[in-house]
């Protein structure tokens, strides 16, 4: 048991650092160090960031070992520096991060195959601790990703496009109303926001089968949607005035149509790909100008989790088996989300498709603690974001590692940000 643990982690570390190596030796050095965005680190500060949290946790708290470099811990410490600031810092250069992360995984490994998985000590129970850091490690990942996306120049990234859609998805699906339970005591990784589990009363609603697509979108913008007041929150309105919104970022519009910015390759808006980069601000008004609404947090994980059969909440919409490529469009296999309809393998009972991968889901609910919290094992990873000026997105994205997203996963980001790859789909009472 205890050495099949090891292996798995050994695996999932290493499959992980192998995502970082491909984000970040895509580029060349002076694409490293660069911002490619003021909303984003330069790539060699997420590399080395993720080597440092690797040493805190793995090599230094886990295994007790002395420092490597302990001297580096403010400058990789999220919290001291804004993103913005963080190009002038004197960081590791691109080599020394490299050779960094290098020996601290060297130290990682080392305490991974001395390390007791004991039940009594909560950070290394199930290997959570080394769970964690490989969820860091992705989420870091996924943010490198929107770097890329947010960059200049040629193309260096390339995938496979996803795979088509097997048969159109329209239309809503009701959920019926009542009892299930949110959140999990038992997903050995989970993250502490994740918990407890606790039984809400979601009354009856009905919530979209896909995710809302571009042209969906298009139709709003064509009706002039962003134009009218009407749609918009007072927030909602200022923000789009302030910011100048009329597109999704990345969108470009041509005299022939509109055309988006991807990866450094410039291409049509495809009609049936779930809409991305939006700000939570421009999913309001969409829904508002559609009769609908954004579903709440309980209503998105009930859509996902619930099983009607039995009652029971299942860890993926599908059941409880990891993603697989027949599920969902996830890890960063594909370079965009598929289009509606590309994953009937990972519908939920209910046919609600495409919960999990392809873009972040903009809910209604800020970012607050289920009944029960314990911060663990540090109050940064989410306590101190409780009651901030943020929105819960659900789901995962194509850029989200299996690693790093599950029926129970919560993500979270001011209403106003849009350079991650987040969409939404809408809710409405049940009439
Ligand atoms: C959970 C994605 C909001 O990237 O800010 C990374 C994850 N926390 N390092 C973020 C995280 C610390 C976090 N999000
Ligand atoms: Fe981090």
């Amino acid at each position: 048991m205890t050495q099949d643990l090891r292996l798995t982690i050994a695996a999932e570390l290493e499959r992980t650092r192998a995502r970082t190596a491909l984000l970040t030796d895509a580029v060349d050095d002076t694409d490293l160090i660069r911002q490619h965005s003021p909303l984003m680190s330069p790539l060699v500060w997420d590399l080395a960031h993720v080597g440092n949290q690797e040493e805190l946790w793995l090599v230094r708290d886990v295994g007790g070992r002395d420092p490597v470099r302990q001297d580096i811990d403010e400058l990789y410490d999220a919290f001291k520096h804004a993103r913005r600031d963080r190009p002038a810092l004197p960081l590791l250069d691109p080599g020394q991060a490299r050779a960094y992360v290098a020996q601290v995984r060297q130290k990682a490994l080392d305490v991974l195959d001395r390390v007791r998985f004991e039940p009594d000590r909560r950070l290394v129970d199930n290997g959570f601790a080394f769970g964690m850091i490989v969820q860091h490690e992705q989420q870091h990942d996924e943010t490198m990703l929107s770097t890329h996306q947010l960059r200049a120049g040629s193309p260096v990234l390339t995938a496979p496009a996803p795979p088509p859609s097997a048969a159109p998805v329209t239309g809503e699906v009701l959920i019926p109303g009542g009892r299930f339970v949110m959140g999990t005591d038992t997903d050995p990784w989970a993250l502490d926001n994740e918990r407890p589990a606790h039984t809400v009363d979601v009354p009856a609603f009905r919530i979209d089968a896909a995710p809302v697509t571009n042209a969906q979108y298009l139709a709003f913008i064509d009706a002039g949607g962003y134009d009218d007041p009407r749609w918009w929150s007072p927030r909602g309105w200022e923000h789009r005035n302030n910011a100048g919104l009329q597109a999704p970022l990345h969108w470009i519009r041509d005299p022939g149509g509109w055309l988006y910015r991807r990866f450094g390759r410039v291409e049509p808006v495809r009609g049936d790909e779930p809409v991305v980069h939006v700000c939570w601000f421009e999913a309001e008004a969409y829904a508002a100008w559609a009769g609908k609404r954004l579903p709440t947090e309980a209503e998105w994980e009930k859509a996902a989790r619930w099983d009607p059969a039995t009652g029971r909440s299942r860890r993926f919409p599908w059941g409880d088996d990891p993603p697989g490529p027949e599920h969902a469009n996830l890890g960063q296999r594909h370079l965009a989300p598929a289009p509606v309809g590309a994953y009937p393998g990972g519908a939920s009972p209910l046919g609600v498709h495409q919960l999990i991968g392809d873009v972040w889901e903009w809910v209604s609910s800020g970012f607050e603690a289920y009944p029960g919290f314990a911060a663990f094992p540090y109050r940064e990873y989410s306590e101190v974001f409780f009651g901030g000026d943020y929105r819960v997105l659900r789901g995962g994205s194509f850029g989200t590692d299996r690693a790093a997203c599950r029926g129970t996963f919560r993500n979270w980001d001011h209403p106003i940000r849009r350079q991650i790859f987040s969409g939404f789909r809408c809710a409405k009472d049940v009439a």
